[in-house]
């Protein structure tokens, strides 16, 4: 997240869209199920591995954006930051296919009534399934709107009964240098680590995603389980979630480890207070271009102050960044 050798984002004119297919579609059918694993198939699948992906059966879907556009498939599963796979943005696209998402044990410790190890289905509800499309404002000051599917986080987090001790909840992902290339550098200190405060967590609008675009999750979107915390900077959204820990004090988080100056735990997204090195009063709404840098005001919470900003009442913004 260092805004070094940035390309320009380009994306071709004739490029087959498929969410505006899933946007038309969307509006004439009730569920998922039917023929759009087939539209969105085609040139777009590096491997053709998505094509194989299932649609999710959606119960309920939300929309978080407003009248914002949402970003293609192609954008959302090309333009990544996952450094378990490289720094490069493309870098998780090309090798994020050696992950393997199945099993998926997850452990879960701490103060926690029930802890052990689970499956992922033991931890997401496959038939109550909710889209969400929410806007993702990475740190680095560019932004997406992607419709995540999944399950809230706090349902997931009630199943283990967290005792009163659980004043934090802490998430690592997987670290395996087998399947992660990027392991084999020391950018950041694996595994990749986040947090939250308990009630931020168990904020309804605090989400565990599986998949986007109604598909499972490719890996290089944090298959088959990460983390979206909307009003939150994107690092805190981690991905691919191997261990869940109920902890007293609150956690360390990867970036605040790497430059506790410039990332703090809270990463609320706020325009009044600038990263040291960049200004987040504005953000580039992906796709950009070198002609067309598509700038938007950046808003405080990303734009989901009515729901959360409570969870921050009477707290110093600046202080806690
Ligand atoms: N394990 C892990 N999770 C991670 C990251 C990472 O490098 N490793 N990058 C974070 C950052 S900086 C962002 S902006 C989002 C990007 O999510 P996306 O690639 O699905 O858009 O993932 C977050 N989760
Ligand atoms: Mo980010």
């Amino acid at each position: 997240m260092l805004l070094k050798n940035r390309k320009s984002w380009l994306i071709a004119e004739n490029q087959v869209t498929p969410e505006r297919l899933y946007l038309s579609r969307r509006q004439i059918m009730q569920g998922f199920g039917v023929g759009l694993g087939a539209a969105m198939a085609g040139p777009l699948f590096r491997a053709g591995a998505a094509y194989a992906l299932p649609e999710f059966e959606i119960a309920k879907k939300t929309n978080y954006a407003g009248e914002e556009e949402l970003n293609s498939y192609k954008e959302i599963t090309s333009y990544n930051n996952y450094y378990e796979f490289g720094v490069d943005k493309e870098d998780p696209a090309k090798y994020a296919h050696t992950l393997i998402t199945d099993p998926w044990p997850v452990t879960v410790t701490g103060h926690a009534e029930r802890t052990g190890t689970f499956s992922l289905e033991d931890l997401i509800d496959f038939n109550a399934l909710e889209e969400r499309i929410y806007r993702l404002r990475c740190v680095e000051a560019w932004s997406m709107v992607i419709p995540w599917v999944g399950v809230p986080l706090a349902g997931i987090l009630k199943k283990f009964e967290p005792t009163s001790k659980a004043k934090f909840v802490a998430f690592e992902t997987l670290a395996d240098r087998a399947q992660m290339p990027g392991l084999r550098s020391r950018v950041l200190d694996w595994p990749y680590r986040e947090g939250l405060r308990m009630d931020e967590a168990m904020h309804p609008l605090a989400f565990m995603a599986v998949g986007l675009y109604g598909k499972p999750l490719l890996g290089q979107n944090g298959a088959p389980m990460r983390l979206v915390v909307p009003w939150k900077y994107g690092f805190k959204s981690i991905k691919s979630i191997v261990q869940i820990r109920f902890t007293e004090k609150q956690p360390r988080n990867t970036w605040n480890i790497l430059a506790p100056h410039e990332y703090g735990f809270y990463a609320n997204v706020n325009p009044a207070v600038s990263h040291p090195r960049w200004s987040q009063a504005s953000e580039r709404r992906l796709p950009t271009s070198l002609f067309n840098q598509n700038r938007i005001p950046t808003r405080l919470f990303n734009g989901y102050g009515e729901e959360v900003a409570s969870l921050y009442a009477g707290m110093n913004l600046r202080r806690n960044f």
